[in-house]
């Protein structure tokens, strides 16, 4: 008997697990503004867990526990907790907060009236930074990693007409074996950062989907549109069709019951996408029991020698650095306003071209880029301090990545990958960056690698004023970049009349950083810190100095905007903001930024 007991909790036990497993975020949903949506975004009530414990008085948090009676011990209460709104970062929202860094366990309650028997529920999370554990009903859905990319879990099994709650844990503090690491210059913004979404799919639906414009096809009449898809929850064969009614494109694909499928269609008269005309097609994905609307552009991006080849044409790229943050409301960015008014702060500078620094940005700027004709450079926070020997460290950069190219693989405007910033070479990160390279070639060869190097060191067998550039991961990328601060972090602006710089790669350069500080409205002579003056004296002498390199091919200033880091306390100057910004927090131009829009216009 006691043996039958036992396999019966082992099966019991099994199933649990298999659960579990089903319910891990093991489905990528893309493109998810398109399909069936309930907002969950808006007030949700918090409670704080400083000691990262999960519990309060010894009761998970993620149970709602609720006094029953008088008699009844219960330590915390949602239902009389303070609000946070989502998405939003928490540190800008309570002024207890703003150095923050631990976790908090958000709720959010709501009805489903209509559930319907054919259709599958998912949570959908943009982003929280950075540990997140979720949890519906009482159960737990598993727990995500990162923070700025989306998944989704499913809760079909568990939702109800009444009185659903969403508890979501979030934790941000920073630890050595993190993506990023311990130390960055920008400021952790906690919490449920972007969208929250209650999704409604068919049982069977299409996931995701990838669309590309096979390169050996672009000089041809009849140019080929390269595609997957993955049809989730299919048990039988199933027709989808890809539609794209102005290229006449009606195709019909059978998806068998492995769920994934690889397929070609033909174009005629295909109108390329590039920053001069971002010509988007509407696309539909259609089963028998959905349809997703898209708008896809089609582009090629190559290098041949030291060009960037744009549909087989050279391009300069006239880019800007940018963080994923709206600095007059001092937080996070996450709607398509804030979207709308950096990349128009972009385009008044001239920039055909934006650094999404140092980690994934919302989607919204990517599919805004989309549409303004915005060529974008993306990057995981591949950043100072990785414990590059560290395996489990991998994977995790390997998953976000997975992650981002589900989400952005797409949009035409999106056309590097970038593996890395200002990494010391060593054995163990240059095998890290190769296995990462690799994976990220595995998932998208439509677009090009890169990685912001170090250049190489004074008195390292280079004749002095000259830089070279060598690091040795630079065999794995297709572009070479570097970021170079002379002027500001070594030597006063005028030393760049003296130097030179080479790459030993056939390869073309970007400089995907220089830059220095000025407080706006602080002004002074050109050798005076902080003064526009200094900072606008800094970008004349670099861009000279720039403009000698064989091979460049754009740049990304550091940076567009003046951002929030813990790192810079200067008073009265920096107070909180790294002042390297073009533009003020408060969205005042500085001095420098019209010397790169005279540049750019000579582009
Ligand atoms: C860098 C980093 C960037 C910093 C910048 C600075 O090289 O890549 O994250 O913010 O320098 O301002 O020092």
């Amino acid at each position: 008997m006691p043996k039958i007991k036992n396999s019966i909790l082992f099966f019991l036990l099994s199933l649990l697990t298999n659960i579990s497993q089903v319910n891990s975020q093991e489905v990528f949903i893309s493109n998810t503004q398109n399909r069936t949506f309930t907002s969950l975004n808006g007030k949700w009530k918090y409670v704080m867990d400083p000691y990262e414990t999960g519990q309060i008085g010894f009761m998970p948090l993620y149970k709602n526990i609720k006094q029953k009676d008088k008699t009844d011990r219960v330590e915390y209460s949602f239902d009389s907790a303070q609000t946070l709104w989502v998405p939003g970062g928490w540190n800008v929202q309570k002024p207890e907060l703003l150095y923050y860094e631990g976790s908090i366990w958000y709720r959010k309650t709501f009805d489903k009236e209509n559930i319907a028997k054919d259709k599958r529920y998912y949570i959908y999370l943009g982003a929280a930074n950075y540990n997140s554990t979720i949890t519906f009903n009482g159960e737990i859905l598993g727990e995500h990693e990162g923070g700025f990319t989306p998944f989704c879990y499913e809760v079909t099994h568990l939702i109800k007409k009444r009185d659903n709650y969403l508890i979501v844990g979030v934790n941000n503090t920073r630890s050595k074996d993190q993506i990023p690491a311990k130390v960055t210059d920008w400021f952790n913004h906690g919490g449920i950062t972007r969208d929250v979404k209650l999704l409604e799919v068919p049982t069977a639906f299409v996931s995701n989907y990838f669309l590309s414009l096979n390169k050996s096809t672009l000089n041809l009449k009849t140019k080929q549109i390269d595609g997957s898809l993955t049809l989730t929850g299919g048990t039988f064969s199933q027709k989808v069709k890809v539609i794209i009614p102005e290229l006449k494109v009606n195709k019909e694909i059978i998806v068998d019951s492995t769920g994934t499928c690889n397929f070609t269609i033909s174009v005629k008269n295909l109108d390329l996408w590039s920053p001069k005309t971002p010509k988007l097609y509407k696309v539909s994905i259609e089963t028998e029991t959905e349809k997703i609307n898209d708008r896809i552009g089609f582009r090629t991006i190559d290098t041949k020698g030291k060009q960037i080849l744009l549909n087989g044409n050279p391009v300069f790229l006239k880019g800007i650095s940018l963080h994923d943050e709206n600095p007059l409301r001092r937080d996070r960015a996450n709607s398509i306003d804030d979207a709308k008014l950096v990349l128009g702060w972009a385009k008044q500078l001239g920039c055909n071209f934006i650094r999404l620094a140092h980690y994934p940005h919302q989607e919204n700027i990517v599919r805004l880029a989309d549409e303004m004709g915005i060529m974008l450079w993306e990057e995981l926070p591949l950043y100072w301090g990785i414990e590059w020997d560290n395996p489990k460290v991998l994977l995790k950069a390997k998953k976000q990545y997975t992650e981002l190219i589900n989400r952005d693989y797409n949009r035409a405007s999106s056309i590097i990958w970038s593996i890395a910033n200002e990494t010391t070479p060593t054995k163990a990160r240059n095998e890290f960056l190769k296995a990462i390279a690799e994976h990220v070639k595995s998932l998208d060869n439509t677009r090009l690698l890169s990685a912001a190097c170090k250049k190489d060191q004074a008195g390292d067998g280079n004749p002095e004023n000259h830089y070279t550039v060598s690091d040795p991961i630079m065999k794995y990328l297709d572009i070479v970049s570097f970021n170079e601060y002379l002027g500001w972090y070594g030597g006063l602006p005028e030393e760049c009349r003296k130097k030179t710089i080479t790459s030993s790669a056939n390869k073309p350069i970007i400089v995907s950083e220089f830059g220095g500080g000025a407080l706006q409205g602080f002004y002074a002579d050109k050798l005076t810190r902080w003064s526009e003056e200094y900072q606008e004296n800094l970008y004349i002498e670099n861009l000279a100095m720039f403009n000698k390199i064989d091979g460049l091919a754009g740049m990304t200033p550091w940076i567009l905007v003046d951002f929030m880091s813990p790192l810079r306390q200067l008073p009265d100057i920096q107070d909180g903001w790294n002042r390297k910004g073009l533009i003020s927090e408060k969205g005042v131009k500085k001095k420098a930024f019209y010397i790169l829009q005279d540049y750019y216009k000579t582009k």
